[in-house]
C-alpha cells in the first residue's frame, strides 16, 4: 500500500484536533503503558492509541510497524502523532509518540483458542496462514519481528465462527531490520529459538574472559520467527510448549536450554496420536535446531499443511490443556519477561509455577520424580527456620531492608513498579531460597501483595510485607 512506503508522517499538531481520547478506556496494559480507546472526531471510529515516550527506540519500533502496516494480517498504524502529553496524575507533560491504531476487538490468540468449544487441525492451519502471512510480510522487507508470541497476535472481532477469525500481528518493540547482523539476544523463552541462545552463550562467554571467541561476530537473523512460529504451532495443537523448564521458577533452565539447542522435543502419544503426520514434518521442519536448514517463509506458504482446505476437522486437545494448564499464568510469565528484556538483555524471569493443580506441573512431575518430592517437602508446614546464615541469610536482610526503606510508589498511570532495581532484589531473594522449606510462605507474603514473578502488578504495603517475612523467619 503506497501510504506505507518510506517514514511515517508524524504529525506535530494536537491529536485532540482529529481525535478524542478516552484516557479511562484502557483496551489492555502493556509493558511501555496501557494501550487506549480513542475516537476519530469525524467519523466517530474507534481506535486504539499506544503512547510511547518519545525516544529514539520508539521511533524505530514505530517507523519500522509503520514500514509493516500495508497488510491485512498486521495491526495497522493509521496516524502518528509527536505531542508533549501530560497523563492524567502527571505534573508535568512530557514529549511522547501517540501511535493510532486499527482496534483489535478479538482478544489475544490462545483466548480465542480457549473460548472454543470445537477447535480443529483445520482450524489451527487457518490460523498459522494467517501468521505466515503476517510474518511473509514482514520478511519480505527484512524486517524480524524476534517477538512472536500468542499475546502478540490479535484478533480483529470477537467471533467464535471460524471462517471469519481474522488475526493480526502487533507489537514490534523488538523488531529490527536484519542486515544479518542481529546479535542481541532478544526473546521469551518458551519461544527462543537455538541460535538466539548461542549468540548470548558467545556474549556470556565474551564478557567474561575479556576475549572474542573464534567464530565472533555470531549472528542470528529472521529464521528466528519460524523457530517461535513452529513453537506457536505446536502450542495450538496441543496445549503445551514444546521446551518447557523442569524447574518450576526459572524460565530457562540448564536442561531446557540443552533440549532447545539439540532440538529435543516430542510429540506425546496421548495428545498426538490423532493429528496429522503432514503437520508433525511442518512441526519439524521448523523446529530444525541449524538455522540454514530451517523452513523459510516461502517454503512454509508453499506447505499442504497450509492448503487449510485439505486438512483434517479432527478436534484438539489444546483449549482444555490450555485451560486447565492455567493460561494467565502462561501470559503472565510472558508479558513478566518481555518487561524484564526492556530492563536488561538477560534478566529474565517467569512466575514461578506455584503447586497448585496445573497440566504443565503435573507433567514435570511425572517426567522428574525428585521434583515431585522436593516439592512435597517444600510445602511441609514451617516452624522454626535456620538460614543458611550465608548467602540466603543476605539476600532475606535485603528484603527486610527494602520494607524498611520502600521505593518511591509508581504513579497510578504507571500501575507496575517494573524498572526498579529493588524487583531484581526480591526475584534473586525468592530464586537464592528456592529450596528452603520457608520458600512456600515466603512467596505467599508476597503474592499477597500482587507479585507476579517479576514485579508488583498493585501498590504494595511495605509495612505488612515487612512484617510478614520477619513472620516467615
Ligand atoms: O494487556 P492485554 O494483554 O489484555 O491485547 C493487547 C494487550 O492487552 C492490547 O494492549 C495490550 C498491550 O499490548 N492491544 C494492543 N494493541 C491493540 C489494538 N490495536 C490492543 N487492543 C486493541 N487494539
Amino acid at each position: 500500500m503506497l501510504k506505507y512506503s518510506g517514514e511515517p508522517d508524524i504529525k506535530p499538531h494536537s491529536i485532540h484536533n482529529e481525535y478524542d481520547i478516552r484516557w479511562s478506556h484502557k483496551l489492555g496494559a502493556g509493558v511501555s503503558g496501557p494501550v487506549r480507546l480513542c475516537i476519530h472526531r469525524e467519523t466517530g471510529q474507534e481506535f486504539a492509541l499506544k503512547i510511547l515516550l518519545d525516544k529514539e527506540k520508539s521511533r524505530k519500533e514505530v517507523s519500522l510497524h509503520w514500514r509493516c502496516s500495508g497488510s491485512n494480517f498486521i495491526v495497522r498504524i493509521v496516524d502518528v502523532y509527536a505531542n508533549s502529553v501530560k497523563l492524567p496524575n502527571e505534573s508535568i507533560p512530557k514529549a511522547r509518540l501517540l501511535v493510532v491504531m486499527e482496534i483489535m476487538k478479538g482478544g489475544e490468540l490462545f483466548e480465542y483458542i480457549t473460548r472454543n468449544q470445537r477447535f480443529t487441525e483445520r482450524e489451527a492451519s487457518n490460523l498459522t496462514y494467517q501468521i505466515a502471512r503476517a510474518i511473509k510480510h514482514c520478511h519480505s522487507f527484512n524486517i524480524a519481528h524476534r517477538d512472536l508470541k500468542p499475546e502478540n497476535l490479535l484478533l480483529a472481532e470477537s467471533t467464535s465462527d471460524p471462517e471469519r477469525v481474522q488475526l493480526k500481528l502487533g507489537d514490534f518493540g523488538f523488531a529490527k531490520v536484519d542486515n544479518g547482523d542481529l546479535r542481541t539476544p532478544q526473546f521469551t523463552p518458551y519461544y527462543v529459538a537455538p541460535q538466539v541462545l548461542e549468540a548470548q552463550r558467545r556474549q556470556r562467554e565474551q564478557r567474561q574472559s575479556g576475549r572474542v571467541p573464534p567464530g565472533s561476530p555470531y549472528h542470528y537473523d529472521k529464521s528466528c520467527d519460524m523457530w517461535s512460529l513452529g513453537v506457536i504451532i505446536y502450542i495450538m495443537l496441543c496445549g503445551y510448549p514444546p521446551f518447557y523448564s523442569e524447574i518450576p521458577h526459572k524460565p530457562l533452565s540448564q536442561n531446557m536450554t540443552t533440549k532447545i539447542m539439540a532440538g529435543q522435543y516430542e510429540f506425546p502419544p496421548s495428545e498426538w496420536s490423532a493429528i496429522s503426520q503432514e503437520a508433525k514434518n511442518l512441526i519439524k521442519a521448523l523446529l530444525h535446531v541449524d538455522p540454514a536448514e530451517r523452513m523459510s517463509i516461502e517454503e512454509l506458504l508453499e506447505h499442504k499443511w497450509l492448503q487449510t482446505s485439505l486438512v483434517s476437522d479432527v478436534v484438539l486437545p489444546s483449549p482444555q490443556i490450555m485451560l486447565s494448564s492455567g493460561l494467565e499464568e502462561t501470559k503472565m510469565a510472558h508479558s513478566s519477561i518481555v518487561s524484564a528484556m526492556r530492563r536488561k538483555e538477560s534478566g529474565f524471569q517467569l512466575k514461578p509455577m506455584t503447586a497448585a493443580s496445573n497440566n504443565l506441573l503435573n507433567k514435570r512431575k511425572v517426567q522428574l520424580p525428585e521434583l515431585k518430592n522436593d516439592m512435597q517437602k517444600t510445602v511441609k508446614p514451617v516452624v522454626a527456620i535456620q538460614t543458611d546464615g550465608g548467602e540466603v541469610g543476605a539476600h532475606l536482610q535485603q528484603l527486610i531492608d527494602l520494607c524498611m526503606m520502600p521505593p518511591p510508589t509508581p504513579s497510578p498511570e504507571q500501575t507496575v513498579l517494573i524498572d526498579a532495581p529493588y524487583m531484581t532484589l526480591v526475584r534473586n531473594t525468592l530464586e537464592a531460597c528456592y529450596n528452603k522449606p520457608f520458600y512456600p510462605s515466603l512467596l505467599k507474603a508476597l503474592e499477597q501483595e500482587s507479585w507476579n514473578g517479576s514485579h508488583f502488578t498493585r501498590k504494595v504495603d511495605w509495612h505488612r510485607l515487612g512484617d510478614n517475612v520477619k513472620n516467615v523467619l
